[in-house]
């Protein structure tokens, strides 16, 4: 685990909903599994600029340094930077990559980054959405940095038009996000698909509001299995939002905890053993973060902390069927599979 609370100096003032408790309560879900020895605190390291420059601008860093150097600032309408923004969030990206590196050295486990500032709308030259740094597709470049092919499950309630702006193009990444639709930021279209080098690497899942839990399992085993099937990912890194469960203030889905340690085993289930991080990105409500957290790292480390049981019956399914259609038909229009399939 990577998560660094007393060292957060990301200030986004009074009345924001990404605040600097939401990683407390994330640190109390794992404490609440009662994994004990099971969980170790990775060191904290901020990314380095080359690691910053595989996914984004020189200049946008550059800029961003200095905001904060001076004072910090408005970034848009609800993103903000304050002075101690730029280490807090070299701190964030630095633990998606330290999990990367701690799991490739053990070749065992799971990792979980638990940081802010959250980084999936933040594409190669532009905060937004209360993201500066893109943290999760920092770890993906990491990884294809060095022959990997990793997968990127993006179950944040909002779509993330950064992390798909970012690897649109890229064959070796596979980059699927399920979201409520339509939300911000826009993005994320089942017809979104990918460039000519990664056609039907790009998979959008729009979700109407109240979508329930078997929805999702619905989504994961009839659209994101089959594309891992051709894909055959080597890491899978989970943009870990808990806004779609059912008590967020900023989202309309209807997940339970136990949804969300449902979706990270059956994540679990599609990489070799050892190959796992899950990113934090939003989730608002403070008690269904640590309550998702919990059941999502229990689930997966073989505890039995589950205090929501998963839920069912809401709408969606059809939308599911159709992103599937359209990555079907995304896939039969390529000339022929891009490289990396
Ligand atoms: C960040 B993450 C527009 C409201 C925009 C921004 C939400 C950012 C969510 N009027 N709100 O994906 O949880
Ligand atoms: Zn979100």
């Amino acid at each position: 685990m990577s998560a660094s609370p007393e060292l957060d100096h990301h200030l986004t003032g009074h009345g924001h909903p990404e605040r600097p408790e939401r990683v407390v309560a994330a640190l109390e879900g794992v404490g609440a599994a009662g994994l004990g020895d099971a969980v170790v605190r990775l060191p904290r390291r901020e990314a380095t600029r080359a690691e910053l420059l595989r996914v984004h601008d020189g200049g946008y860093l550059e800029r961003l340094e200095e905001l904060c150097a001076a004072g910090g600032g408005r970034l848009d309408p609800d993103t903000v930077a304050s002075p101690g923004s730029w280490p807090t969030a070299l701190t964030a990206a630095g633990g998606a990559l330290a999990a990367v590196d701690a799991l490739a050295e053990a070749g065992e486990g799971v990792a979980l980054v638990a940081h802010r500032p959250p980084g999936h709308h933040a594409t190669a030259d532009q905060a937004m959405g209360f993201c500066l740094l893109n943290n999760v597709a920092v770890a993906a470049a990491a990884l294809v940095e060095r022959g990997e092919r990793p997968l990127i499950v993006d179950w944040d309630v909002h779509h993330g038009n950064g992390t798909q702006a970012i690897f649109w193009d890229q064959p070796q990444v596979l980059y699927m996000s399920t979201h409520q639709w339509p939300l911000y930021p826009g993005t994320g279209a089942a017809q979104a698909v990918g460039g000519p080098a990664a056609r039907g690497l790009t998979v959008n899942v729009p979700l109407p509001p109240g979508a329930t839990g078997d929805v999702l399992r619905y989504c994961f085993d009839t659209v994101l299995a089959p594309a891992v099937e051709l894909f055959r990912p080597t890491w899978a890194l989970v943009s870990a939002g808990f806004d779609a469960h059912r008590a967020d203030p900023l989202a309309d889905l209807g997940l339970s905890a136990g949804d969300f340690a449902d979706l990270a085993r059956f994540v679990a289930g599609l990489v070799p053993a050892g190959r796992l991080v899950l990113v934090l990105e939003g989730g608002y409500d403070l008690p269904a973060v640590t309550a998702s957290v919990g059941s999502v790292v229990s689930a997966l480390l073989g505890g039995g902390f589950r205090p929501e049981k998963p839920t069912s019956g809401g709408p969606g399914r059809d939308m599911v069927d159709r992103a599937r259609q359209a990555h079907e038909r995304a896939l039969e229009a390529a000339a022929g599979p891009p490289t990396g399939w």
